[in-house]
């Protein structure tokens, strides 16, 4: 190493994530160069002769990879706080989703609004995730239902890469609730996804995956299939809102086209599980979706950890059932909700999390040759990121390489 490099953190206690027991390295530095990490090794070991165009002393503080937010529904307008007084006045997500609420009064407001006025209402949510450490996301289009919103949904999500310090991953999903020009006609909707609107994505380039709501208040399992033998064609990954209200099958059809991921999975079993185990299929857990709608059926952690099933955590912010940007948040519920260990959560908001996005040789842990997307934190050990509840210890954020000011 004798060419200078481009940042030189020191003095940081070093959770690299590479270890299921997340163990904190002593006093180490971090060299960066072109936006990967170039090297990595305890203080000691430091090259008296590196050269840094800048430097970073960590003051001993807790470095971590960056976070990977792996399941958003952020490119959205408006909000929906009146249906959240209708369910605590007894209403069920369920029932207000039926009556033409939910998910499509969003569609309404997010059709209406123009691409500029849609990039500005969302940048303030992924500006938000940005200070709780999210250095990747995940944005999903679904509020457009239409080929026209959809895409503009996605360019919404595309520009944010560009705009701002931060990795955007897209998904495709249009097959998150029947339009309500296709009322009673849900096999003509699919046909739309499967032969203009999958097509056009992909053409396009605005979409890295499909994914889809497999549910009795979305999409069936045969309507999935279509959806996801789509996105084969065109060569995209799927992912899928599995088994969150009942059990579809969904995991399991998921993992049949090796799908990226599950997500939810409340109401999944065995074979589910199984299946996804022999199809690498990571399972992301939403705790904050589960908290907002007041869900008893915790997922089945110990299936998961029994057949070795890679668990993510993610936001799924969105409008009705988990309007939160706050990932540490989520550490912290799916350890207090679904009993997850602190190590765990760690995983699942960074190797993890990248994994369920396709990246996991380019994210989600800090080695040589990985995105020098990092994180530090005013903690003495990494179980405080998800103990506390609603803190973000965050000191400062680096995107390949580069800290900006938020
Ligand atoms: N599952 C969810 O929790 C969100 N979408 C989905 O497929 C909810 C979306 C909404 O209510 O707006
Ligand atoms: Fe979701």
């Amino acid at each position: 190493m004798n060419a200078p490099v481009d940042l030189l953190i020191t003095d940081v206690r070093i959770v690299s994530c590479t270890d299921d027991a997340c163990p904190v390295s002593p006093s180490s530095f971090v060299a960066v160069k072109a936006g990967r990490v170039e090297a990595v090794g305890p203080m000691d070991r430091l090259p008296a002769t590196l050269a840094a165009a800048s430097e970073c002393d960590g003051q001993g503080a807790l470095l971590t990879p960056g976070l990977v937010d792996c399941h958003t529904h952020l490119v959205y307008a408006g909000d929906r706080a009146r249906e959240f007084e209708l369910r605590l006045q007894g209403a069920s997500y369920e029932e207000i989703a039926r009556a033409g609420g939910g998910i499509r009064s969003t569609v309404r407001l997010t059709r209406e609004a123009d691409p500029t006025s849609l990039f500005e209402q969302s940048a303030k949510r992924l500006q938000s995730l940005m200070r709780h450490g999210v250095t990747t996301v995940e944005i999903k289009s679904g509020y457009g239902l239409s080929l026209e919103h959809e895409l503009k949904c996605l360019q919404v999500a595309r520009h944010f890469g560009e705009r701002f310090p931060i990795n955007v991953r897209t998904s495709l999903l249009a097959a998150h609730a029947l339009p309500p020009e296709f009322e009673g006609r849900a096999e003509e909707y699919v046909d739309e996804i499967v032969h203009r609107i999958i097509p056009e994505a992909a053409r396009s380039g605005l979409a890295d995956a499909v994914d889809a709501f497999c549910e009795t208040i979305g999409f069936s399992p045969a309507q999935t299939r279509r959806v996801f033998e789509a996105a084969r064609a065109h060569k995209l990954p799927v992912k899928l809102h599995a088994e969150q209200l009942s059990n579809q099958q969904g995991a399991a059809l998921a993992a049949e086209f090796g799908g990226l991921s599950a997500d939810h999975l409340e109401h999944i079993d065995e074979a589910g599980v199984q299946a996804m185990a022999r199809a690498g299929t990571v399972a992301v857990m939403l705790p904050g979706a589960f908290y907002f709608l007041r869900d008893t059926r915790v997922p089945p952690i110990d299936l998961f950890r029994k057949h070795r099933v890679p668990m993510a955590i993610a936001t799924d912010c969105n409008p009705g059932t988990s309007p939160t940007t706050h990932l540490p948040l989520m550490m912290n519920m799916a350890c207090t909700l679904f009993r997850m260990t602190p190590s765990e959560a760690l995983l699942g908001v960074t190797r993890h999390a990248a994994q369920a996005l396709g990246l996991q040789a380019t994210h989600g842990s800090i080695e040589v040759g990985r995105q020098a997307d990092l994180c530090l934190w005013n903690i003495d050990h990494p179980a405080e990121l998800s103990y506390a509840i609603g803190a973000t210890p965050l000191r400062r954020r680096f995107h390949n390489g580069i800290e900006h000011a938020m």
